[in-house]
């Protein structure tokens, strides 16, 4: 089996045990790359889909939204937005020919996609420029046909022309080998329409009435100094993330411009006093004494259409995104512009420390939970990455039934552990 995935640069599922900290397959000569396209059936063609023109953003929305990822039972299923798509494919630097997609030869219609960006990626100490790929879907109709591995070797060879011989991907499946799992956890904010929706089961001897006090969050936010992060906060707050970041054995390299792009861009727009297009929501503390930035978090809208309801409707979800605190040890320093403060690992953080850090993103998150709630989202969502484990259950966030799993291609890994379940490399 894995017929495909037996001929790539990838760890053997037999040999996950016994890597090689690296590089799986030298880099290719330029002359080494095909100048053609990976061969195609003649009834499609390669199409490098232009997300800067609205008609062509529309037809990769139309398509993601009807078949891309769904749960396992096919109750819910990833609406991103198109807002959203072209914030999440045009970053920093991003290369126009990696926004892949297969067309019907004769009527141009738009049926299979992959994209990759460039992030420069940490794995432990090495950190290389990588593509990072998602958004692969081909229509229902086409399923089975071995169109996928196409477009992966297809967006391989545009990566490769570029110079870069590294990915980073996740998803759901399982395949070989991942190199983390993490679980995915709900905090529900609005029981009477995710019990209605099917997202939410009723515990047996609970009621939705019931339900609805459990889950209730304060109207008021707790932190002095909270508020919307504004532009001048960015060089403050990227260096603050960089070094909450630095503390993790595998996270992207993040460049003011990139925070900029993740926290700023992906706001959107104040249209005659309206904010338009919003994506991401990006809060700070600013402490009212000092006038430091001391927090930062932000999360994403990222809706699911509830395919099995009556008339059709969506969960409008929130995913938890970066966020950073000075709580964290070798973050405590910044925010005055001073000294570049040695990182330590999560991992060796004393338990006094990580107490501390816990009781912040406690206080913390319970404030992003009161903004998601009054900009109307359904539920927040989290995985089990970063420092999520030490506020998730406190939070009353619950265990969902998903799983991701992250992959790297052409470079071996240990397990990357972390989340509440390490002993599983989640
Ligand atoms: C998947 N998600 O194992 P083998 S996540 C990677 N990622 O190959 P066919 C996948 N591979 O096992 P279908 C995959 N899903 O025989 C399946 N595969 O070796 C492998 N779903 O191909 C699978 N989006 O075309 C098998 O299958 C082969 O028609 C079978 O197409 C699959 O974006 C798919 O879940 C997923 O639209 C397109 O089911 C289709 O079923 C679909 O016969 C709903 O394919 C949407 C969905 C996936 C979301 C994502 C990350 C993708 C990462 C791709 C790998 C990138 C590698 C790095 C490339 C750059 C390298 C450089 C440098
Ligand atoms: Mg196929």
């Amino acid at each position: 089996s894995h017929k495909f995935w037996k001929t790539q640069p990838v760890v053997k599922l037999d040999q996950r045990d016994e890597v090689r900290e690296g590089v799986l397959e030298a880099d290719k000569k330029p002359e080494e790359v095909p100048k053609e396209p990976v061969a195609l059936h003649k009834d499609f063609k390669w199409v490098t889909v232009n997300l800067s023109d609205a008609n062509e953003l529309r037809e990769v929305y139309e398509l993601l939204t009807h078949h891309y990822v769904e749960d396992l039972d096919a109750t819910f299923r990833f609406d991103y937005s198109p807002e959203f798509i072209e914030w999440a494919l045009k970053p920093p630097g991003y290369f126009a020919d990696w926004h892949v997609g297969i067309r019907v030869a004769e009527t141009g219609k738009l049926v299979g996609f992959i994209a990759g960006i460039p992030i420069e990626l940490r794995v432990r100490n090495a950190t290389k420029r990588c593509t990072e790929i998602n958004f692969l879907v081909v229509h229902k109709k086409l399923r089975s046909k071995r169109f996928a591995p196409i477009l992966i070797q297809e967006v391989t060879r545009r990566t490769h022309l570029r110079g870069i011989f590294q990915a980073i991907y996740t998803a759901g499946v399982f395949l070989p080998t991942p190199v983390s799992r993490c679980q995915y956890y709900h905090r529900n904010l609005n029981p009477p329409k995710l019990v209605k929706l099917g997202f939410s089961a009723v515990p047996r001897n609970s009621t939705v009435a019931r339900m609805s006090t459990f889950y209730r969050v304060a109207t008021e936010t707790a932190l002095p100094g909270l508020r919307e992060l504004e532009k001048r906060d960015l060089k403050q707050a990227s260096r603050l993330v960089r070094a909450y970041m630095a503390r993790f054995d595998m996270a992207p390299l993040l460049s003011n411009k990139d925070i900029e792009h993740a926290l700023w861009t992906g706001r959107g727009k104040d249209v005659n006093g309206k904010r338009e297009g919003q994506v991401t929501w990006a809060y700070v503390v600013e402490d009212p004494t000092t006038h430091r930035i001391t927090d930062v978090f932000s999360f994403y809208a990222l809706p699911s259409t509830a395919l099995k309801s009556q008339p059709i409707s969506n969960v409008n979800a929130a995913y938890l995104y970066y966020y950073a605190t000075t709580a964290a040890p070798s973050c405590a320093d910044l925010g005055d512009g001073s000294v570049a403060v040695p990182v330590t690992n999560w991992k060796d953080e004393t338990p006094g420390e990580r107490k501390a850090l816990g009781d912040r993103l406690k206080v913390l998150m319970a404030d992003a939970l009161v903004i998601a709630a009054r900009n109307g989202f359904d539920v927040v969502n989290s995985l089990t990455i970063q420092d999520n484990s030490l506020f998730l259950e406190d939070l009353k966030f619950g265990k969902g039934d998903g799983f991701l799993h992250y992959y790297l291609y052409n470079y071996a890994t240990k397990p990357i552990a972390g989340g509440i379940d390490a002993d599983e490399g989640g």
